[in-house]
């Protein structure tokens, strides 16, 4: 309020003067009309003169009022650079500012136009022009070489060190999803495809991986003083803009490309208020809390990109603790696969080790160069390919009797191949699935596509092959792989799949 009263009586002031300057200069035209002009020009001097010291005093007073409410000392090893440079920077342009403005108000105010003085034609000088271009090109040179050399050791990746800690942060509307790799300090691999992402994993978590059992999802970022962090940046809608402020970081958070920072916290945020418990500012009260403003500091993230409407709420809390007291909170945290894991389905839960050595004397009847038996055998062996649980293979030699989950005894070739495969092999073990096509009530298509899965599995087990390598399930008409407009497109999607995964 006292601010804006102050700004209003200067513009009145400022109007006052104007207005005075054109009465008298009215006043002045009915005498004499040249003095008019003569007078009108000295008062433009006037102005100018009294602009330039408004504007001084009003930088000096903007300086002086916002200075100590700006974002406190930078809490980073790179942060104290960066504002070094920031410094340095603002330091030439104010003596540059300084000077030219002061230069240019006096001399339109000294040199105003009066009665008999004519101007001094001074076209060109080159020493003149050689100075104002070579000292602002090594001023400037020295300033970019300066911003290159810290750039160039912000992001040196040969040079950080290796006991670093990684923090995954990912932005979205709106919100931050920080994950931390747990105890291996390995963070689980994640899909981005539909079938991973859903409401329960945002993240697209695979938790077949091992390594994300133990990654969990933090409500604030807590990270160690001293101990240099790697923030892994993301962002799964649009952009978004990773600000922290206090420690001079900036990064741009886009779908679909990974950003990184590296960040060596040095004040705790205890320190921090400690500090802070000591500047005139932070010592004022805080209206919403009534208590001094250094209390309840806080280190924040803010997303620094106008990402929609609720961007606003776009902030976590930063806070920096000490290694003991990082371990303390650590130890508290729970793993996200807890609570996930009585939810997944069956199907993700195998998890597999290294490929046995190839066998190919298995004797197999009736297998076509292209039949499934070789296929799998092929896929087995091949080690570049240990895992790929959305390859699944058709069998083509399955029979059933119409309507019944009764295998016709024709079948009993692929299935004794199976066998011996799976005897070949014996850390193979197979997901049955059934399907059929979309004739009939969908309900009924799943019950009959189980039966038929299960009714393989069953007939395996009889064959010698242990229940606990063998899966089924029916899926009904999902994930036609024919066109269920065309006899022959059903026919492909009455079928019994498999799928080979390794204990
Ligand atoms: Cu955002």
């Amino acid at each position: 309020m006292t601010t804006f009263l102050v700004f209003a009586i200067l513009v009145l002031f400022f109007m006052v003067l104007v207005l005075i300057a054109k009465a008298s200069e009215l006043a002045s035209e009915l005498k004499d009309g040249k003095r008019a002009y003569d007078n009108q020009s000295k008062w433009n001097g006037y102005f100018l003169l009294f602009f330039l010291v408004a504007m001084f005093a009003g930088s000096a007073y903007c300086f002086k009022v916002l200075m100590p409410v700006m974002v406190p000392k930078a809490v980073s090893v790179h942060g104290v650079k960066t504002d070094l440079l920031f410094n340095t920077t603002m330091v030439i342009i104010l003596i540059v500012f300084v000077l030219t403005q002061a230069a240019l108000f006096y001399f339109a105010y000294r040199y105003n136009e009066s009665k008999g003085h004519q101007a001094y034609f001074y076209p060109h000088n080159n020493t003149l022009e050689v100075i104002w271009t070579v000292i602002p090109t090594i001023v400037l040179t020295g300033l970019i070489a300066m911003g290159m050399y810290e750039w160039m050791h912000m992001f040196n990746v040969e040079a950080r060190d290796k006991k670093m800690m990684v923090v995954e942060v990912t932005a979205k509307q709106f919100n931050w999803m920080v994950r931390y790799s747990g105890k291996d300090g390995k963070f689980g691999d994640r899909i981005i495809d539909q079938e991973h992402i859903t409401p329960t994993n945002e993240l697209g978590i695979d938790w077949t991986d091992k390594n994300s059992h133990d990654d969990f999802l933090a409500d604030k970022i807590y990270l160690v003083k001293g101990k240099p962090v790697l923030f892994k940046l993301g962002a799964q809608d649009v952009l978004h803009s990773f600000f922290l402020p206090h420690f001079r970081v900036k990064m741009d958070c886009v779908p679909g490309i990974p950003t990184e920072f590296y960040v060596e916290p040095t004040t705790t945020t205890v320190e921090m208020q400690e500090y802070l418990s000591t500047q005139p500012w932070w010592q004022t009260i805080n209206p919403e809390t009534g208590e001094p403003r250094w209390k309840t500091f806080k280190y924040e993230l803010a997303c620094a990109e106008l990402c929609g409407k609720s961007h606003y709420g776009m902030q976590k809390e930063v806070v920096v603790v000490t290694q003991q007291e990082y371990d303390e909170w650590l130890s508290k945290q729970t793993a996200m696969y807890e609570s996930v894991k009585s939810t997944l389905p069956e199907k993700t839960e195998v998890v597999l080790a290294s490929m046995e050595a190839p066998v190919s004397e298995i004797d197999l009847k009736g297998a076509a160069e292209t039949g499934i038996e070789n296929q799998l055998i092929a896929f087995i062996n091949d080690a570049s390919r240990p895992v790929d649980k959305t390859t699944w293979f058709s069998f083509d030699r399955l029979l059933f009797e119409t309507g019944k989950a009764t295998l016709k005894a024709e079948s009993n070739e692929q299935l004794d191949n199976m066998v011996a495969i799976l005897n070949a092999h014996p850390a193979v073990e197979l997901k049955i699935g059934g399907y059929t096509d979309n004739v009939g009530k969908a309900a009924d298509n799943l019950k009959l596509s189980d039966e038929r899965a299960k009714a393989v599995k069953a007939e395996l087990e009889k064959k010698g092959i242990a229940a606990s390598r063998l899966n089924a399930e029916g899926y009904g008409d999902q994930f036609p792989v024919g066109d269920n407009k065309t006899e022959d497109g059903r026919a492909k999607n009455r079928r019994i799949d498999v799928r080979v995964t390794k204990k």
